[in-house]
């Protein structure tokens, strides 16, 4: 919805899985056989996986920065896109499911701390590329910003002790400037 929201694309939406539920409908399940959430339906045309879509939207509806015009940058944006599925969303996932989905007295401060402290080694990965750029490809924003900014504000909402990354901090406090950031990403952590 964010990157909907930056290039201007009139969408609608409807809310599946979760407290809607409907991913297991067999006419969603037809659509997206890995019956999770996002899918884009776009003039008939199907495609799933949140970072596929937002290269997808990028490429046909974007212009650089968003989808850079050089093969090198979008290789770039592509890796950093990916070092987020791979890296570092099991981690967040682990601590946003036990900081905000589940009740203080169940929590696994064991499994909360080994998961602060793996997100904090990849965070601070992302700090240091961060120190000589003000956007994960320098100058400008890109696609390659999206999936990082969105965890980066989980990151920086959730409840515990953080440990101090400067540059990551200026830059998601760029992005949280932004009218499509506020509106789709900054949302109430539930
Ligand atoms: N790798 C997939 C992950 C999809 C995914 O796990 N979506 C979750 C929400 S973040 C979902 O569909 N949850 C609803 C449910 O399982 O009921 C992507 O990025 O699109």
């Amino acid at each position: 919805m964010w990157c909907l929201a930056e290039l201007d694309i009139e969408v609608d939406r409807k809310d599946i899985g979760g407290a809607f539920g409907g991913n297991d409908a067999p006419a969603y399940r037809a659509q997206n056989p890995n019956g999770k959430i996002p899918t884009l339906i776009d003039e008939g045309y199907v495609i799933w996986e949140s970072n596929a879509i937002v290269r997808y939207l990028c490429d046909l509806y974007g212009t650089a920065p968003w989808f850079p015009a050089d093969a090198r940058q979008r290789g770039h944006a592509s890796q950093w896109m990916d070092w987020y599925q791979t890296a570092l969303h099991l981690p967040m996932t682990t601590l946003f499911w036990q900081l905000i989905r589940t009740d203080a007295a169940e929590r696994d401060q064991t499994a909360i701390n080994a998961a602060i402290a793996e997100c904090t080694g990849f965070w601070a990965m992302l700090d240091k590329h961060l120190e000589e750029r003000s956007f994960i490809l320098g100058d400008h924003i890109s696609m390659a910003d999206i999936p990082l900014g969105c965890a980066a504000y989980r990151w920086h909402r959730m409840e515990f002790d953080r440990p101090a990354l400067p540059n990551l901090r200026r830059w998601w406090e760029v992005l949280a400037k932004r009218s499509a950031y506020q509106k789709h990403v900054m949302l109430p952590l539930t």
